[in-house]
């Protein structure tokens, strides 16, 4: 198994369904990855531990997750200097997902966290892909292949609509 090099981490268990999405696109990718709970207010210094770490690691990149009062994402971006993206989960805390989006989001100046959309665990997987790619040829191929399969999508469905008519054709995108 090759050293993981996205660490994707999250507030709680109960995060896993939504960040689970990231964690099967990486691999999907080809990317090598660890995944584990860590949570900034349960176990702060946990959460210390771990972003002071993951550079010496060989991390190149941590997604974190949380929801509600979502303060992982900022705080981890406050203790690495590797880029940190941020997944709000709408979590059975949140109010409307809201809280967590703006926590996540609303960063002050000179700690960027990239924040996707609520529950976007897929893209952030795929943007962390990217990072990763940017300096791996492997990898950018695979997101290549990824991104033409999108395409394909697109124009298999156009093509049905365009033969079928649009009224046996309301499926939606699958993502
Ligand atoms: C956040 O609180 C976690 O990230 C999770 O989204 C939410 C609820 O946590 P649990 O009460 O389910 O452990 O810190």
């Amino acid at each position: 198994m090759s050293k993981p090099q996205v660490g994707i981490i999250m507030g709680s268990q109960s995060d896993l369904s939504v960040m689970a999405e990231a964690a099967d696109i990486l691999e999907e990718l080809g990317v090598a990855i660890e995944v584990t709970v860590v949570s900034a207010h349960r176990t702060p210094y946990r959460m210390v531990e771990y972003a002071e770490s993951a550079a010496g690691r060989d991390i190149k990149v941590i997604i974190a997750g949380a929801g509600g009062a979502a303060h992982l994402p900022g705080m981890v971006a406050s203790l690495t200097t590797l880029p940190v993206i941020g997944v709000p989960v709408k979590s059975r805390n949140s109010i409307d997902g809201w809280d967590s989006i703006l926590s996540i989001l609303q960063m002050p100046g000179g700690i960027p966290v990239a924040t996707v959309a609520l529950d976007g665990a897929k893209n952030a997987g795929i943007l962390a892909a990217e990072m990763i790619g940017a300096f791996d040829k492997a990898i950018s191929k695979n997101l290549q292949e990824y991104k033409d399969s999108l395409k394909e999508k697109v124009l298999d469905s156009a093509k049905s609509i365009e033969e079928n008519g649009w009224k046996g054709n309301k499926i939606g995108f699958k993502k």
